[in-house]
């Protein structure tokens, strides 16, 4: 077991020259700027540990002070498995959360009509008492079930055991109807077990990795984008599938161009390839898969000739990338991907990734996918939560039964005026989630937060959905907090903290003790045990056999791993947790519920003349709508642009740098104009934009009105039905010169 100590080697590549743009070297040099004020030496300096909350890739870090307190930098703690020492830019630039001066600043209790932002300042004793009293009204009337949470980051938790003590089990994040949610059902129905995050992709020792629309390097999470950059330095081939020339297609040994919306095809011939021309590991598939003959019987149309009509990548490239994938095999990954809502048939088609993989032998292989491993963190002691007298899945009439979790979207259609839901929603408490940007049907999430008998939101910043509360409670940064134990699935079971750098800005707080408050006044006491966090935290580590004080002075703590299991050995007995204990490749579950037990490519829509499909991704140095108005990254990025291929701007007559407007296929025209990028990068029936931008609260001075909003784009929601998962990418755009006048109705 010691050899495993191995992984813990402090990667020291730079990922600044190699995937982040030019806009990214410019932060790196802002960096060394900010590195010479070192010069002044500070001898003193005091380090506290944290874990980054910039993304959820939840890098563990260390935060600098100066001589005189003040916040000075944000470093990688070096025996983190997620950033071995380095953060992404974006981590770097955290410290602008907590610079940034346009924050909210105290309670704020609402005195306009919702959405019109108008408030007026409050004590928290006044905003919390009203937020109890609100909740326990609700729950009077129409039960507490009806109190639904909607969540991303930290501060999930202890709302979710305040609504739990309550009586209500509905916690929904984005992170799974928007995001991994069909990787997840795929991936269990097909090995049992899911995908989880830290993605359990063995990169840093793959031999051939595929990228189907997964464009690492400008997402940046940085353990994949360390290990991806040192896999490509120790020979791995990358297979790009992206109709965009992403910054890893210019990486790549093969880029394959695909039409939007056809990558099932795609997929089907590859394993077509990889069957018919006895390419896949027999052995791993003879032991360890179920129905691979209904598999093979299934795909044996699926030519390369067939899906090259579809998809337009040639028949012998198809075939070539096929080969090349087998070749390394099993040291190979076809990425599972993470934002994976895209047309409504996502769940089979990360089902047809996952039997890629499976039929390569790369589940539970060194280079393909390795078996994670985490601790059994306790929970504070309380007493059994009563048993909810309705649950989330009343809120779904009976569909998406194969979701194993609760679904924002689902939460918003249960809240509507005229929702028929066996379970509707009376009160939200939305935290850290900027729902009117992230859930698309934009006017539906609006609808809803109208209808809503009561609305509380915690946030840091002024955003679109703080707009909508009715108390408004301002949380303080992650620098400025105590928060969970960050306890991650990884190569080496590992855990992390977060210990306040400074005390709260202004009149803030932490999300664990709003929570407790509200308990509080609502006579939970016995569901929130602990006084303040710290002593909870010391009685958690304590458990584990460290404690706050040790841990305040190494911020991560790696242990060995119980089970000796990173991978499988060779003729090893595997039980997987599926039906058959098999790993299914034909899905007895998806069978059962009434869905196609093998992937099926269906056509989707194709933009309508003069219109153009609304693409969109992620910007290295930016996460969603989170960070537009940092001051620090706001210096590297301040707007997104408009890819528009060299054909299309002749076409519509427009030129770089040109502001235009867009205007979707139901007649919607976006708040602001966005500025022209003529590039060849982009195929010509698409156009594409960076999420998280086109802010429209104007108490975010630096970001308002710059930019485009993709969300207010996406009307048209193609919803997946075995999980309900928004399929986002089938929206269509015209491009417009002069701001359209809407019409009049
Ligand atoms: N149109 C479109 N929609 C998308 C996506 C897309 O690409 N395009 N991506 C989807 C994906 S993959 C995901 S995971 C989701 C992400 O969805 P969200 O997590 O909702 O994304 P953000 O826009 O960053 O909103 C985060 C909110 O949390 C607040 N916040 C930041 N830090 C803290 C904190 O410490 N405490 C509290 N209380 N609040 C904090 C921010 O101010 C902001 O209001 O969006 C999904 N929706
Ligand atoms: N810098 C940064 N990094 C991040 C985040 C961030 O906000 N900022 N967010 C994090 C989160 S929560 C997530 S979920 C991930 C998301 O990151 P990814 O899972 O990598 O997903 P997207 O950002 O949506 O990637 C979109 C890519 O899909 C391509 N694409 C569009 N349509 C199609 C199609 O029909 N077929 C194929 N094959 N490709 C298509 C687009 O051109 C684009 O390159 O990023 C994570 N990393
Ligand atoms: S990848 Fe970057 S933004 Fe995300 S947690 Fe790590 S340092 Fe922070
Ligand atoms: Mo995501």
């Amino acid at each position: 077991m010691a050899s495993r100590r191995d992984f813990l080697r402090v990667s020291a590549f730079g990922i600044g020259g190699m995937f982040v743009a030019a806009a990214g070297l410019k932060l790196q040099a802002s960096i060394s700027d900010l590195n010479e004020r070192s010069d002044k030496l500070y001898l003193n300096l005091i380090k506290t540990p944290t874990y980054c909350e910039v993304c959820f890739w939840k890098c563990a870090g260390w935060v600098y002070k100066t001589d005189e307190g003040e916040i000075w930098k944000i470093v990688g703690n070096e025996i983190d498995q997620h950033c071995n020492g380095r953060f992404c830019p974006r981590g770097t630039g955290g410290v602008g959360m907590y610079h940034d001066e346009a924050r909210l600043k105290t309670p704020l209790i609402r005195t306009g009509e919702r959405g019109e932002q108008k408030f007026r300042k409050a004590s928290w004793e006044e905003a919390l008492d009203m937020v109890a009293k609100n909740l326990q009204n609700i729950a009077d009337k129409h039960g507490p079930e009806t109190i639904a949470l909607l969540s991303h980051g930290s501060g999930g938790k202890y709302f979710t055991n305040l609504i739990k003590a309550l009586g209500s089990d509905s916690s929904a994040a984005p992170s799974f109807s928007q995001c991994k949610g069909p990787r997840e059902i795929a991936f269990l129905n097909t090995f049992g077990e899911e995908v989880l995050s830290p993605e359990r992709t063995d990169i840093r020792d793959t031999r051939c990795m595929v990228l189907i629309g997964a464009h690492i390097g400008e997402n940046m999470h940085n353990g994949q984008v360390q290990e991806m950059s040192d896999a490509i330095d120790k020979g791995a081939s990358i297979i790009t599938v992206d109709p965009r020339f992403s910054v890893v297609a210019g990486k790549s040994k093969f880029w394959l161009p695909v039409k939007p919306a056809t990558d099932i095809a795609l997929l089907l011939a590859w394993i077509h390839v990889i069957i018919y021309e006895n390419q896949y590991d027999a052995g791993y598939v003879e032991k360890y898969t179920y129905g691979f003959d209904y598999l093979k019987q299934h795909v044996k149309n699926f030519t390369p000739e067939w899906a090259y009509g579809i998809t337009t990548i040639k028949p012998g490239t198809i075939r070539e990338t096929a080969r090349e994938m087998a070749n390394a095999s099993p040291a190979v990954i076809i990425h599972p991907g993470r934002h994976v809502t895209w047309y409504g048939d996502d769940t089979q088609r990360l089902r047809a990734v996952a039997i890629l993989n499976a039929l390569l032998g790369s589940w539970g292989r060194r280079g393909g996918f390795y078996q994670p491993e985490s601790m059994p963190v306790p929970s504070a002691p309380h007493p059994p939560y009563p048993k909810p007298r309705k649950t989330w899945r009343d809120a779904l009439n009976g569909k998406f039964n194969m979701t194993e979790l609760p679904l924002a979207s689902e939460f918003v259609e249960a809240s509507l005026p005229d929702s028929d839901r066996d379970l509707q929603y009376k009160a939200w408490i939305v935290n850290g989630t900027n729902l009117i940007f992230t859930l698309p049907d934009q006017q539906k999430t609006i609808d809803a937060l109208k209808n809503l008998e009561f609305v509380a939101v915690v946030d840091t910043m002024p955003m679109e959905i703080t707009a909508w509360a009715d108390v408004i409670l301002p949380e303080c940064t992650y620098l400025e907090r105590y928060d969970s134990i960050r306890n991650s699935p990884h190569r080496l079971p590992s855990i992390a903290v977060r210990i306040p750098a400074v005390d709260p800005k202004y009149d803030t707080r932490s999300a664990w003790w709003m929570a407790r408050e509200i308990g509080l006044r609502m006579g939970l006491d016995d569901y929130f045990p602990f006084e303040t966090q710290e002593e909870e935290l010391d009685w958690q580590l304590k458990e584990l056999g460290t404690s706050l004080e040790e841990m305040t002075r190494k911020g991560v703590k790696n242990f060995e791993r119980s089970w000796d299991d990173l991978y499988i050995a060779k003729g090893q007995e595997m039980e997987f947790f599926t039906n058959t204990g098999k790993i299914e490749l034909y899905s007895t579950s998806m069978a059962a519920a009434g869905f196609d037990p093998l992937p099926v490519y269906t056509k989707h829509e194709l933009p309508p003349a003069g219109f153009y499909r609304l693409n969109y991704g992620r910007a290295p140095m930016h996460t969603f709508s989170r960070t537009s108005n940092n001051p620090n990254l706001t210096d590297l990025m301040a707007e997104n642009t408009l890819w528009v291929n060299p054909k299309i701007s002749k076409i519509e007559g427009i030129e770089n740098d040109q502001y235009v407007w867009l205007e979707n296929s139901k007649g919607i025209i976006s708040t602001f104009p966005i500025k022209v990028r003529v590039t060849e990068r982009i195929r010509w029936d698409s156009v594409y934009m960076v999420h998280g931008f086109g802010h429209q609260n104007k108490m975010l001075e630096r970001c308002f009105g710059k930019g485009a909003s993709d969300t207010e784009l996406m009307s048209i929601v193609h919803k997946d039905p075995v999980m309900g998962g928004t399929g986002m990418r089938g929206n269509f755009v015209r491009i417009h010169i002069e701001k359209p006048q809407e019409e009049l109705s």
